[in-house]
């Protein structure tokens, strides 16, 4: 079964793929030898010039530092995200603790001020309007005189814009074949680095994983994802730098048809050689994917990088218009006070966010449990 995933997006009709009695694949299972190899080329309506394809057969399958992690304390957990959210938490949450801090009275400076910090924490203007308009008409109807109780407001109400995203996914998994994740985002959100972390999750649940390199913008993207293939024990198919991005999915998609995979995940570029529009090749992908396996992609995961706040949020209206958008991602909450981002994604967006990146490292991505975020953003200082 897809184990933790499965769960996680609260799948209620599927039937479980159960491939529990299957090995994980070796080199022959996927005609590739110990390394690297080139392969004769699939035939492919996608492309008309097919390129080889190249199988990256990963070395080392098991990695038991990483595989502990899925054992970890939950306390140990939930304080390692407080700590990786101290960023966002100093820009929101002790910012409005300061302002209140021996406070008596609200008076229009208060509200000015409380308005500065949502605003610059990147809850968005919405949201913040959203805020302020009802605090500021509690006060003017005398409902709202005490200046802890409009803090303790204001936290409960901006849990409430997270937690209410807790939604089951509207995802079904497919009956038989594998679960196809293609991953989407604009150039450096952290789309290869969350393929991996994915990845390992699966991996470490015991799902066999393949990673498609249909990021054919340069050729360091594939050898990066190759890396994270090695680390997390997954093969890897690439084609040469350059190639037709649909012609790599098909013809990864024909290549995985030979294994046995639980899980594929594709990783598309966020900018293109050609001055093809994005969004029009990623829908290609789309049409590619379904036309080898039937349903996929199961999920189209956007990945945003929490960093560029606002900004975010229109990628994410862009992408979502394009390329139905079915999950999301948000990277980077570690290094950043525009955590923020994250209400304003909960409160605007119907599509749920499924994990968030804390770091860079394999371990680094959260399955991001509404309840336990806003807790951790709102959680007393130790
Ligand atoms: N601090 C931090 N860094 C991250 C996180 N996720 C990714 N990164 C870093 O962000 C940088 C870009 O990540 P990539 O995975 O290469 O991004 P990408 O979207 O695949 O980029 P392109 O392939 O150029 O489109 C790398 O240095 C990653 O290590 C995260 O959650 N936290
Ligand atoms: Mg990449």
């Amino acid at each position: 079964m897809l184990g933790w995933f499965k769960k996680k997006l609260g799948l209620k009709d599927a039937e479980p793929l159960d491939h529990d009695d299957v090995q994980v694949e070796s080199a022959a299972d996927v005609g590739a030898d110990d390394s690297v190899a080139v392969v004769p080329p699939v035939p492919s309506s996608a492309s008309t010039t097919p390129s080889p394809v190249s199988i990256a057969e990963p070395e080392k399958v098991e990695d038991e530092e990483s595989k502990s992690i899925l054992h970890e304390d939950v306390g140990v957990l939930f304080s390692r995200l407080t700590k990786k959210l101290a960023k966002t938490r100093s820009s929101l949450v002790d910012r409005m603790d300061d302002l209140f801090l021996g406070k008596k009275e609200i008076d229009p400076e208060l509200l000015d001020d409380l308005e500065e910090i949502l605003i610059t924490a990147d809850l968005g203007v919405e949201t913040t309007m959203e805020l302020m308009d009802e605090a500021r008409t509690k006060v003017d109807r005398n409902e709202l005189a005490d200046p802890q109780v409009l803090k303790a407001v204001l936290k409960e109400k901006i849990s409430e814009f997270i937690i209410s995203s807790d939604k089951p996914a509207e995802l079904v998994m497919p009956a038989d074949g594998p679960f196809v994740i293609m991953v989407v985002g604009v150039n450096g959100v952290g789309k290869t680095t969350t393929i991996g972390k994915i990845a390992n999750k699966f991996k470490c649940s015991g799902q066999s994983v393949l990673l498609i390199a249909a990021d054919t913008f340069r050729a360091a993207a594939v050898e990066q994802l190759k890396i994270w293939g090695e680390r997390v024990g997954a093969p890897v198919v690439s084609q040469q730098s350059g190639a037709d991005p649909s012609a790599v999915v098909f013809d990864g998609l024909e290549h995985a048809s030979k294994g046995n995979f639980d899980v594929i995940i594709i990783d598309t570029a966020g900018r293109l050689h050609t001055k093809v529009n994005l969004m029009e090749e990623l829908k290609k992908i789309r049409r590619v994917m379904d036309r080898k396996i039937s349903g996929a992609p199961h999920e189209v995961m956007l990945v945003v990088d929490a960093t560029t706040g606002q900004n975010g949020i229109s990628q994410a209206r862009e992408f979502a218009k394009a390329v139905d958008i079915t999950g999301m991602t948000l990277t980077k909450l570690d290094g950043t006070a525009k955590g923020g981002i994250v209400v304003n994604i909960c409160r605007e967006f119907d599509i749920p966010i499924r994990f968030i990146g804390i770091g860079e490292q394999m371990d680094d991505l959260r399955d991001f449990e509404p309840s336990e975020f806003a807790e951790a953003l709102f959680a007393e200082k130790q």
